[in-house]
């Protein structure tokens, strides 16, 4: 139960509850003093680190810290759950009980929201997808603004002028949103990912597949046979191998609709073929939403790949050092690994969010590699890696680099791609991915003064 109430100067009484104190309650913070409406808010944590970001907002705002509150306060009438605090049974069957409802931020943009909504989740590349979609949308001459688990939270993007919003929604957004209704939405793919906090997969997929249950057209992966939409849905889908009619896919080394080509593939700047299903997943909903063909070609070739993706860092050295700290999952890592060439010196490690690392000692399997691992789950990683792969175990990121640059000769590649989450050593992924950066950067200036 909540400890502390900091703050006793608030002269209005507050009739919303917002759970948590990070980027999504400095929003709802932003959005609800916009209306005139008191706001109380709640963290698990004695002294929540976005507190005051939220304060510099609402300065009259109260703060319930040290825990969660398990009934409903006095005079609340809404209370907004932010996705990355643990769902509390307690307080909602009480908010139930009291006719108190329980959203999301995403509900409350969703309500307010004008524009089309483009929505998409999955367990890998909704950033990518996201980001490009939007490129394509604004490259055609349509003003559309991008957010969600992508940066800018939603309710941010209520302010902007736009005609389109393309949203990327964690497994966590959609599972605590009641309708995220849409024109347009994807499941991009389904991985283990997150089972620390949703418990078993079934539960993370069926978190997933809510984008699915209102929205108007479905584009669906046809290589995920785990993540189709109800059977009444408007469906367009896309894959890597010929596509029927009306469908997306890939002949003779070109992106086709149908039987149109769109584009080379080897016009595609990015890499990977899990970046050409990104690019089929993007195209497919870009079209839909309007986008001519000839606009679609144009705006993926002007498109470059997000930062800290299969990024790759400048050296002298002739080894192909490549930053793809965004690998959080194995999944995902399996995927970058799969689009790298040998020899290969993996760097692995964090935490491994309770997942096993079968796919990323299957995607080593019978290739030149060897793999230096660290951080909280290294003793997992050197375990499910060993018996694919050469592994050493290493204490942390600095020292991976160090035994990566002692390794590596010309024509080899470096793959930072972790398969796992940064939170036991850094910030956030950006974090790992720029200090894996910065380490390279000065690697190749003892090779300069050498
Ligand atoms: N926390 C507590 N106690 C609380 C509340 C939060 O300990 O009472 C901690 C949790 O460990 C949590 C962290 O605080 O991990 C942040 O939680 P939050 O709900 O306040 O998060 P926000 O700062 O609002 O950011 C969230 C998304 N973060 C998560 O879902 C963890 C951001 O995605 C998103 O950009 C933002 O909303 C705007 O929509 C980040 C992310 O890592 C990039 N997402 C995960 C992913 O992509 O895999 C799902
Ligand atoms: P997300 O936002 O879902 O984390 P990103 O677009 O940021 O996805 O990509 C994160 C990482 O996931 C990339 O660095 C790459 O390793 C991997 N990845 C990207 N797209 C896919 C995909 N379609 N299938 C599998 N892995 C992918």
């Amino acid at each position: 139960m909540a400890e502390a109430v900091l703050n006793m100067q608030q002269s209005q009484q507050p009739t919303v509850l917002v759970l948590g104190t990070g980027v999504t309650a400095a929003s709802c913070a932003r959005y609800f003093s916009a209306r005139g409406v008191a706001a109380l808010f709640a963290d698990s944590r004695q002294q929540p680190p976005g507190w005051p970001a939220v304060q510099s907002v609402m300065p009259e705002a109260c703060l319930l810290a040290g825990g969660l509150p398990k009934f409903v306060p006095e005079g609340i009438q809404t209370i907004v759950v932010s996705p990355g605090l643990p769902l509390c049974a307690t307080l909602f069957d009480a908010a139930r009980s009291a006719d108190v409802s329980v959203v999301s931020d995403i509900d409350l943009f969703l309500a307010e929201e004008t524009g089309s909504v483009l929505l998409v989740t999955g367990s890998n590349g909704k950033s990518t997808v996201t980001a490009l979609l939007n490129h394509l949308l604004c490259a055609a001459g349509i003003s559309s603004v991008a957010g969600g688990n992508l940066g800018t939270p939603a309710l941010d993007l209520l302010g902007e002028s736009h005609d389109a919003v393309v949203l990327e929604l964690s497994s966590f957004q959609l599972e605590r949103s009641r309708l995220p209704k849409s024109d347009i939405a994807t499941v991009l793919n389904l991985a283990v990912d997150h089972l620390d906090q949703h418990g078993s997969l079934d539960a993370y997929r069926n978190a997933k597949l809510r984008i699915y249950e209102c929205c108007e057209l479905a584009v669906v992966n046809r290589a995920e046979a785990d993540a189709t939409p109800p059977s009444n849905a408007n469906v367009v889908s896309f894959g890597l191998e010929s596509p029927s009619e009306g469908h997306w896919g890939v002949v003779d080394s070109c992106l086709v609709y149908g039987s149109t080509v769109v584009m080379p593939v080897c016009d595609i700047p990015l890499v990977g073929q899990h970046n050409l299903q990104n690019v089929l997943a993007a195209c497919a909903m870009a079209h839909a939403y309007g986008v001519t063909f000839a606009q679609l070609r144009e705006g993926v070739c002007s498109f470059s790949a997000l930062p800290h993706r299969m990024q790759r860092v400048p050296t002298a050295d002739g080894v192909n050092w490549i930053n793809d700290s965004k690998a959080t999952n194995e999944a995902a890592a399996a995927a970058s690994i799969r689009s790298t060439s040998d020899p290969l010196i993996l760097i692995a490690g964090g935490d491994g969010k309770g997942s096993s690392f079968a796919e990323v000692a299957d995607a080593l399997q019978n290739r030149a590699a060897k793999a230096l691992v660290y951080g909280k789950d290294a003793l997992a990683l050197r375990d499910a890696l060993s018996p694919a792969v050469p592994v050493t175990q290493v204490a942390d990121l600095e020292s991976a680099v160090a035994a990566a640059y002692d390794m590596a000769y010309s024509g080899a590649t470096v793959l930072l791609a972790p398969a796992c989450a940064s939170v036991d050593m850094f910030s956030n992924y950006a974090e790992r991915g720029e200090r894996f950066t910065r380490l390279v950067a000065a690697k190749r200036v003892m090779e300069v003064d050498k």
